[in-house]
């Protein structure tokens, strides 16, 4: 069956919806629709040729690559910049940029089938000194989406034609997949086999690459939530074209690739998340078994003060297993956003929304007023859930005000069943609504980590409120409480199309970063335009780590040429040459050219 929109479906397309999520994934795209003003530019551009080559070598070496990869494999970036939507996205370019349009584009995309053509590609990129940028999927929006961080990169997408779930294994309770396989498509692939004692975790939304996903350390809501954690073993092609297994796959005729992460010697693993270092091009992922029941619960709480006396009441329960899965708190204003309409629905006025305007629409929804809402769920039979429920219960209503809000009060369409399904190990796409809060929404990411103590969320919190006054940005803080920590998840959500907004929003992020750092704390995890500053405030003992890195990153890629500067780790052909972005340098990605190739042969 095919849409009668033109949202692809996942039968048509590796990055496709699934059937039964067609009609939200149209609505959602509808209320996006409506609130666009930004023009899609139609007239053909100049590709970005990126430094160091000369424009007729670039189309020399494109056209070999297409002779070795089939000429539909290599697509030059010339046509129009169109940032389509969640479902419909760009390969080319982020569709929620920060910067210029212009400024994170690639110069063309390359689709290899095989893990023997990435090869070639990094072949390829090694004899002509030409920057490659792989992606899975490319939907690390918030962070950059499918953009690369050097202009003119050439993006390797490889999702589109490794796509493939090579193994799901009933047993064992693990899967191995490829670059392409989206959360959504492994839920269905475990469905379609009737494979009902085995879940995935799914991020808040589900289009993005399990791969993808795990290798920048993301974050789901069943007990498994930390993906990375929950991987095992790792293909890899090196940036000098050598193919290396992890763990146990380096054994021949092994048993055990999924279900010993660790192998014999040196755990190599870490060196390729959120790295520079290789190509992932198989990922093994453990399953969890079905608990046997779940129930979601909600909790809302007053007053903004009560976060403090909620997180130490969550740290012990937490860390003790009784709260088991990665909990959100939420803000009222995400309660009111997520519901997918403008803000200018409820407030006209410039600067952030009033508080009063945010409660008075709260008190009119089934939830009721609140600032805070906790989000979670038990698993089990019911008599070991009511163990759980019962202490939790008892604690959280220590809060004076605390409410348990009864699910069975609460409409088919209201947020709470998102939540609810995603815990459940089901993909979904609500999520996606509170991008309408502006028109020509976009949004982008501060994610601080901290321990789990009230003191540390109060003090994140009032940064962040802090700043986003100042900048007269609306402020939707998340905790997302891990085990022994919390990722306070900020989304600024601002109107791309503004260039002023855009600034705000950059300058916001780049205040909330050196305010956190000076406090002790670090991000997870950032967008590509702030990863030299985020990686510069891990600078303990004179910057080791990053000296650390840097070495790794000399011997392992001689040449330079994949993803210069993902997480703020240059080669060293751009090292001084002022490709750092920081505070200062204003809207521009690019630095001043790079040291003429030594061409190492590998
Ligand atoms: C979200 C969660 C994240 C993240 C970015 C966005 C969504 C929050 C837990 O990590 O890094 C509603």
């Amino acid at each position: 069956m095919s849409s009668k929109s033109d949202i692809p479906l996942l039968s048509e397309k590796h990055s496709g919806i699934p059937l039964n999520l067609l009609e939200k994934a149209q609505r959602a795209k509808a209320l996006i629709y409506e609130t666009r003003t930004k023009e899609t530019k139609t007239r053909e551009r100049l590709p970005a040729i990126p430094q160091g080559i000369d424009k007729s070598t670039f189309i020399k070496a494109l056209d070999e690559l297409g002779d070795q990869l089939g000429t539909d494999n290599v697509e030059v970036n010339e046509k129009p910049l169109v940032d389509g939507w969640y479902m419909e996205h760009p390969n080319t370019h982020d569709m929620m940029p920060i910067l210029d349009d212009e400024e994170l584009v690639a110069s063309a995309v390359v689709y290899p089938s095989s893990t023997e053509e990435v090869q070639r590609i990094v072949l390829w990129a090694n004899k002509y000194s030409i920057p490659i940028f792989p992606i899975s999927m490319g939907r690390n929006l918030g962070y950059g989406g499918a953009a690369p961080r050097v202009r003119g990169s050439v993006v390797i997408d490889l999702g589109k034609r490794m796509n493939k779930i090579l193994d799901i294994n009933p047993n064992d309770y693990t899967c191995l997949v490829e670059p392409g396989v989206s959360f959504y498509a492994l839920y269905e692939a475990i469905q379609a086999k009737g494979y009902d004692h085995m879940w995935i975790d799914t991020p808040d939304l589900g289009g993005g690459s399990v791969i993808g996903n795990t290798l920048d350390r993301g974050v789901g809501y069943t007990p498994y939530g930390d993906h990375w954690a929950c991987h095992s073993g790792l293909e890899v092609v090196l940036p000098t074209g050598e193919v290396i297994r992890t763990g146990m796959g380096a054994l021949p005729g092994n048993n055990t690739w999924q279900t010993f992460p660790y192998g014999f010697g040196p755990y190599s693993d870490g060196i390729f998340s959120q790295s520079n270092f290789g190509i992932v091009t198989k990922m093994g992922m453990t399953l969890m078994p079905n608990p046997g029941g779940y129930e979601s619960f909600m909790y809302a709480f007053q007053k903004e003060g009560d976060l403090e006396a909620l997180i130490e009441i969550i740290r012990p329960l937490r860390i003790g297993n009784i709260l088991e899965n990665v909990a959100q708190v939420r803000h009222a204003i995400q309660t009111l956003a997520v519901k997918g309409l403008p803000r200018t629905k409820y407030f006209s006025g410039d600067g952030p929304i009033p508080e009063e305007i945010v409660r008075e629409q709260l008190r009119k929804m089934p939830i009721g007023d609140h600032t805070w809402l906790y989000y979670g769920m038990s698993y089990g039979p019911p008599h070991i859930r009511k163990y759980k429920l019962d202490i939790i219960d008892q604690e959280f209503k220590k809060i004076p005000g605390a409410r348990k809000i009864d699910p069975s009060t609460l409409p088919e369409d209201e947020y709470f069943w998102s939540r609810d399904r995603i815990a459940a190990g089901v993909p979904d796409l609500v999520e996606l609504l509170w991008v309408n809060w502006v028109p020509n929404g976009a949004h982008v990411a501060f994610s601080p980590v901290s321990p789990i103590r009230g003191a540390d969320a109060m003090k994140l919190f009032n940064l962040g409120k802090r700043r986003h006054d100042e900048f007269g940005i609306d402020f939707l803080p998340a905790f997302c409480v891990g085990l022994r920590e919390m990722h306070l998840i900020v989304e600024i959500v601002y109107d791309k199309n503004d260039p002023v907004k855009r600034k705000a929003a950059n300058d916001c992020l780049r205040e909330m970063i050196d305010d956190a750092a000076k406090e002790g704390y670090g991000e997870y995890r950032t967008h590509l335009v702030l990863m030299d500053q985020v990686a510069g405030t891990y600078s303990w003992n004179d910057g080791a780590l990053m000296k650390f890195n840097e070495r790794l990153k000399d011997a392992l890629d001689p040449n330079g040429i994949l993803a210069p500067g993902k997480s703020g780790i240059w080669p060293a052909r751009y090292r001084g040459r002022g490709w750092e972005m920081g505070k200062s340098s204003g809207g521009r990605s690019e630095g001043n050219g790079v040291t003429p190739s030594k061409n190492t042969k590998l």
